[in-house]
């Protein structure tokens, strides 16, 4: 991949007062609790590229997905560093009662749902400097 900076959409799947994270087997962050995501695709709208990952990712439909914020992360890591730029993004599941599954076990441990008041570590950084500036996905 040329050295660009790419797009991420990344997705607070809300449950209750619980997110849905993962911890990711990536050369970027690997062991860390995640959100599921993954790259914005060609001709693709934020909320299409949410609902594919998610289904991708976890077997989940999603629905009510609300813009959240917008940060810039740059990975130093070698073999091959890389720039994102990280659409947050909320939702809610379609079907309350539906499970996740770990649909890609090559690149997460598997999903779970976490109290926002008690998540896991260590984080994913960017979703770390999130959490530790306060930042807080669930509506008012
Ligand atoms: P794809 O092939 O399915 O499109 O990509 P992916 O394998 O699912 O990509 P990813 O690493 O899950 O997500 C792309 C990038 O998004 C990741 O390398 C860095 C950035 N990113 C953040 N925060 C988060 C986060 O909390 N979760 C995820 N999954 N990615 C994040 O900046
Ligand atoms: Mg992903
Ligand atoms: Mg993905």
């Amino acid at each position: 991949m040329e050295n660009v900076p790419r797009v991420a959409i990344v997705v607070f799947v809300l449950r209750g007062k619980s997110v849905l994270l993962g911890r990711r087997r990536s050369s970027i962050g690997d062991s860390t609790y995640a959100l599921p995501g993954g790259h914005l695709e060609f001709g693709e709208s934020f909320e299409d590229c949410a609902v594919r990952e998610l289904k991708e990712e976890t077997g989940l439909d999603i629905q009510k997905i609300d813009f959240l914020t917008v940060t810039n992360n740059v990975f130093r890591e070698k073999p091959k560093p890389s720039h994102y730029v990280t659409i947050f993004v909320r939702a809610v599941l379609a079907d309350p009662l539906q499970v996740p599954q770990n649909v890609e076990p090559e690149k997460c441990y598997g999903w779970d749902w976490y109290d926002w008041d008690n998540l896991p570590q260590p984080l994913f950084w960017p979703l770390e400097k999130m959490v530790h500036s306060g930042f807080n996905p669930f509506p008012n």
